[in-house]
């Protein structure tokens, strides 16, 4: 081979390297409702800096923040065509897609974030993992929202007869729904992006959501009253379309599932230190916090939600959970 004909050679084959590595070059898109600057941000921010550095920049992650690509709802939407490649989310609209994981929205299912984590992570967890794939969905494993309080703008929240009537927003979730109608709030169920305008609005008086969310979003700016009911422990999910998932590489796969561990584990300890700092940051901004409600008078009145659940779902994984926490 002449010396030219190496040189012709050289760039050949090294253009088809080139084209070959532009080629395997991918770009992720990660959709989360709150702001960059909050507990999913924070597992996105996690999981981009892993992947980056495993494929040496040979994947790449867009942190797509504020619900700008659509409501937790629309973003499954997406990624079971394919139109979004990721999500950290809340289980609020999964129940839709994936029914099995309603179990998890019960109010008064789980005791402490130790408790919830050690079952999620565990079988009873992974059982409802495995049961996104058929949904178009690949679920990486479980993130966290928190246990979610309830605010509102009109005055203290102290038991059930005070939510009497009150247009509380709920996440489109049928057991939140079931369980403030048993309560006899009016559950007003809608997209986070539509939750600030319609408090500001006044067209629902209160909201609920974990400390998190409240902080990431500024809840000052627009309620008055938080009432620390814990009344949910709020999972959240690092979802990939599965679209998005079969066109990866063997060695993208494991990349990502490693990824995916530290989102959790940032996402976790970010959760953990509002969960610190929280009744201080609100009573800071002019929040009416109340600690002292009654907590077994709305155990009680959410009991239909319970029934309602059983009788449509089964009550196998619910008492799996229960025992687990004897
Ligand atoms: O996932 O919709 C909600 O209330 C969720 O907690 C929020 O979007 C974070």
């Amino acid at each position: 081979m002449t010396y030219l004909s190496k040189i012709a050679h050289g760039v050949l084959v090294s253009g088809f390297v080139m084209l070959a590595g532009v080629a395997h070059a991918k770009e992720l898109n990660i959709a989360i409702t709150p702001p960059e600057e909050s507990h999913y941000g924070a597992g996105a921010k996690a999981f981009k800096a892993k992947i980056e550095e495993l494929s040496k920049g040979d994947v790449t992650v867009n942190i797509k923040a504020n619900g700008v690509l659509g409501g937790e709802r629309e973003v499954l939407e997406g990624m079971q065509i394919g139109s979004i490649e990721m999500a950290v989310t809340s289980t609020g609209a999964v129940g839709g897609f994936v029914p099995d994981t309603y179990v998890l929205d019960l109010p008064f299912l789980f005791k402490s974030y130790d408790s919830a984590r050690t079952i999620l992570d565990g079988p009873i967890g992974q059982g409802l993992l495995d049961k996104f794939e058929p949904q178009g969905l690949v679920a990486l494993g479980w993130a966290e929202n928190g246990f979610r309080h309830i605010t509102n703008s009109k005055h203290p929240i102290k038991g059930p007869d005070d939510i009497k009537g009150m247009k509380i927003r709920t996440m489109e979730n049928d057991i939140h729904i079931a369980a403030f109608n048993a309560a006899g709030a009016a559950p007003t169920p809608m997209s986070w992006n539509e939750v600030i305008t319609a408090l500001q609005q006044g067209t629902i008086d209160g909201q609920e959501n974990p400390m998190s969310i409240f902080i990431a979003n500024k809840i000052w700016d627009v309620q008055k009253y938080v009432t620390l009911s814990g009344h949910v422990y709020s999972p959240a999910l690092v979802l990939m379309s599965k679209v998005t998932w079969d066109g990866l590489s063997d060695d993208e796969k494991a990349w990502v599932r490693e990824a995916a561990k530290a989102a959790i584990q940032a996402n976790r300890d970010y959760v953990s230190k509002n969960e610190e700092i929280g009744i201080k940051t609100l009573r800071e901004h002019g929040i009416d916090v109340t600690e002292d409600f009654d907590r077994d008078g709305f155990v009680q009145a959410v009991q239909p939600a319970y029934e309602a659940f059983s009788e449509k779902y089964g009550s196998e994984v619910l008492d799996q959970i229960r025992d687990a926490q004897k």
